[in-house]
């Protein structure tokens, strides 16, 4: 087996007691140091407050691991020069046994490997503005397409072409629910600008939803269920439109391509708005672990 499964993780689910995956990339390439450690002791700390287990998902020298010990999670935090993987590096990482923090896609796969049923995360990878150039578009899209999980997300990174992604998400036959609203979120802002066509009130109802998959049958996709940052908590709209404009041009001008292009723009973000994005960033990420919680709990029934 080359999956490592730990003893807690293992044990929750023989029992089929509430389990949530968490993914590395967001803390290994997603946030500065050394705040990403905290927040990554953090996350996992209000998945145990709701009465789940946390399963952060990554991949350390060439073995996928799906629930980390406290010292794991500091060489994700901590490790020079750790990769980023995606679904379809796991195979090259495991063969080199590399370590690598797992993106949206790869922490998804393996989490469905592993039986976990939810993934928290913050925003889901999309398509790129400049699709029409680059043809970048997140390999997330396309392994959820694939995967029967339920990923709990602010939506897809504003930094993206966002009806372009849900187009795709559409098109590759993704289902999209918005929590407690019928607006599409914005990741850092409560709302994208985009309408969802279906609104779902409470875990319990995302728990029937996941049923309903499992009961039709049907090509294995995810669930997404799209819950946005309080109000309260996102960033001003007029800053991040501004700050946004200025980090597409600096990627553009500093050419920055590919996996790197993603944790540029965020740590422009972060940079540019005196840590504003950085708070809704995490005000995000936080209330989708809990609702990711809430929704390991009705799926298991308890
Ligand atoms: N959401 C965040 N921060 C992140 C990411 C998502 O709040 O860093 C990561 C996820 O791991 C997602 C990845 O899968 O960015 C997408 O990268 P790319 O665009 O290269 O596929
Ligand atoms: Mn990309």
């Amino acid at each position: 087996m080359v999956l490592v499964v730990s003893e807690e993780v293992r044990e929750v689910l023989d029992a089929r007691r509430p389990v949530v995956a968490l993914e590395s990339t967001i803390i290994a390439h997603g946030l500065p140091r050394p705040r990403n450690l905290k927040v990554a002791l953090e996350l996992e700390e209000v998945v145990r407050r709701e009465g789940a287990v946390p399963a952060t998902i990554a991949v350390l020298d060439g073995r996928p691991h799906v629930g980390l010990d406290k010292k794991q999670l500091e060489r994700v935090a901590n490790e020079d020069g750790i990769r980023k993987l995606g679904h379809r590096d796991l195979p090259l990482a495991v063969a080199s046994g590399v370590t690598g923090a797992t993106t949206v896609s790869a922490t998804a796969l393996l989490a469905a490997l592993a039986g976990v049923r939810v993934f928290a995360t913050g925003g889901l990878g999309g398509v790129h503005r400049e699709w029409t150039v680059s043809q970048d578009e997140s390999a997330d899209l396309g392994l959820l397409a694939r995967t029967r999980i339920t990923v709990v997300c602010a939506g897809v990174k504003s930094i993206l072409d966002v009806p372009a992604t849900l187009q795709r998400l559409e098109t590759l036959g993704v289902a999209v629910a918005g929590y407690g609203t019928d607006r599409f979120p914005g990741f850092y802002l409560s709302d994208s600008g985009h309408p969802v066509d279906w609104t779902l009130e409470s875990p319990e109802r995302v728990a029937e939803v996941m049923r309903a998959q499992d009961a039709l049958g049907g090509p294995e996709s995810a669930l997404i269920v799209a819950n946005p940052v309080p109000e309260e908590e996102q960033l001003d709209p007029g800053l991040h439109a501004r700050v946004l404009a200025d980090a597409l041009r600096a990627c553009e001008e500093e050419g920055v391509t590919g996996q790197a292009v993603t944790p540029f723009l965020l740590d422009y973000l972060v940079r540019h708005t005196d840590g504003a994005s950085l708070s809704a960033n995490l005000a995000a990420v936080r209330g989708n672990v809990r609702l990711a919680a809430r929704i390991s709990a009705a799926w298991a029934g308890v």
